[in-house]
């Protein structure tokens, strides 16, 4: 039985907890329906964002590049998600986007195929969704409005011309060259692309001998370990193809400390791709022997195409991003020092 003094304090702490509460969450609701007030007072446009991860260099630069394109002064409000390399976070992501109603969602799919469920409520809540440098794989194209990224088969294609016409200038065009590739997440556009691109080149040279492809999901932790258990399984290694920077990071410290070589003048050519800058200073110095860029700076892109659609416009199925190809002749000190990313 509690005493009449036991039974105030135990009153009086009941309110100070619930005091405390709304000090610390009333004041964070009403901040959220303060801010939500204000952002439909200044007519801002709300975006959702759902960026697969922050596994890569080039993954760290679009995502600033988009953080700079959806700002408060450019008249958006930015919800901003990153689903850590896993499509289910992707998908709760999108319909937590949904079910706030933005005005428009953009994500960059981990992987193409899984999403036209969740694209389907997205279109039956009438909310555009853009895709950004990956794609997706559906049958019902008007499930999205269109796609701003990159041209992963032609950077494959890229990739082999550069191999075919560096053989020629070796004299090794006739010769047996075994190849390795690091691949990037299994079923991603940007894997799926620049596999198929390379091995159509690849299709054409009876010589060329791609040993193994091995996914090492885009990271250098995984292309350091993918690399290892090919120098152990191949005693001749020509070439690695690997599918991003990343994991040549990675791949590059493996073979150095099985007492190889890499570069222009090593053992083992190094093919890569993306084109950040640490990497194009290892193209400089020779390390890595030609780079296919993938440009990450896709915001200002994407913020054209909701200019677009705010007014109307018809826009295209897919945007291409401008790319080149980098090796020691054309990358120049002020390529280096302009470089944003
Ligand atoms: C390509 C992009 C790839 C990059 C990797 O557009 O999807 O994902 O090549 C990144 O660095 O992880």
């Amino acid at each position: 039985m509690f005493h009449k003094r036991s039974y105030g304090v135990v009153v009086a702490g009941i309110l100070f907890v619930l005091i405390l509460m709304f000090i610390m969450f009333g004041s964070r609701l009403f901040t959220d329906i303060e801010e939500m007030n204000q952002v439909e007072k200044d007519n801002r446009i709300v975006v959702g964002v759902s960026q697969l991860g922050s596994e890569s260099g080039f993954r760290t630069a679009n995502t600033e590049s988009v953080q700079n394109a959806f700002t408060k002064e450019n008249g958006y409000f930015l919800i901003y998600n990153n689903a850590r390399q896993r499509q289910e976070n992707q998908l709760k992501a999108l319909r937590s986007f949904i079910s706030q109603r933005v005005d428009y969602i953009i994500f960059s799919p981990v992987v193409e195929t899984g999403w036209e469920t969740v694209l389907r409520e997205a279109k039956e809540a009438e909310i555009p969704v853009i895709l950004m440098d990956r794609n997706v794989d559906v049958e019902d194209e008007s499930l999205y409005v269109t796609c701003v990224g990159s041209n992963f088969e032609e950077e494959g294609e890229k990739a082999g011309r550069w191999l075919e016409r560096e053989l020629q200038k070796r004299n090794r065009d006739q010769e047996s060259v075994n190849i390795v590739v690091l691949a990037g997440t299994e079923g991603s556009s940007s894997q799926i692309g620049r596999t198929v691109g390379f091995d159509a080149v690849a299709g054409k040279h009876e010589n060329w001998n791609i040993l193994e492809q091995k996914c090492a999901e885009f990271t250098s932790t995984k292309g350091k370990e993918v690399m290892r258990g090919f120098l152990r399984k191949y005693r001749d290694i020509d070439v690695v193809v690997s599918q991003n920077d990343d994991m040549t990071f990675g791949a590059i410290e493996a073979i150095r400390e099985s007492g190889r070589t890499v570069g222009v003048d090593g053992d083992i050519m190094i093919i890569s791709f993306d084109a950040v800058e640490s990497a194009l200073e290892m193209v400089a110095e020779g390390t890595i022997n030609v780079d296919i860029e993938c440009n990450p700076n896709q915001g200002e892109y994407l913020l054209r195409v909701i200019d677009m659609l705010e007014t109307g416009e018809q826009v295209e199925k897919q945007y291409y991003v401008e790319e080149d190809v980098f090796t020691m002749e054309n990358v120049t000190e002020e390529i280096l020092e302009e470089r944003s990313y």
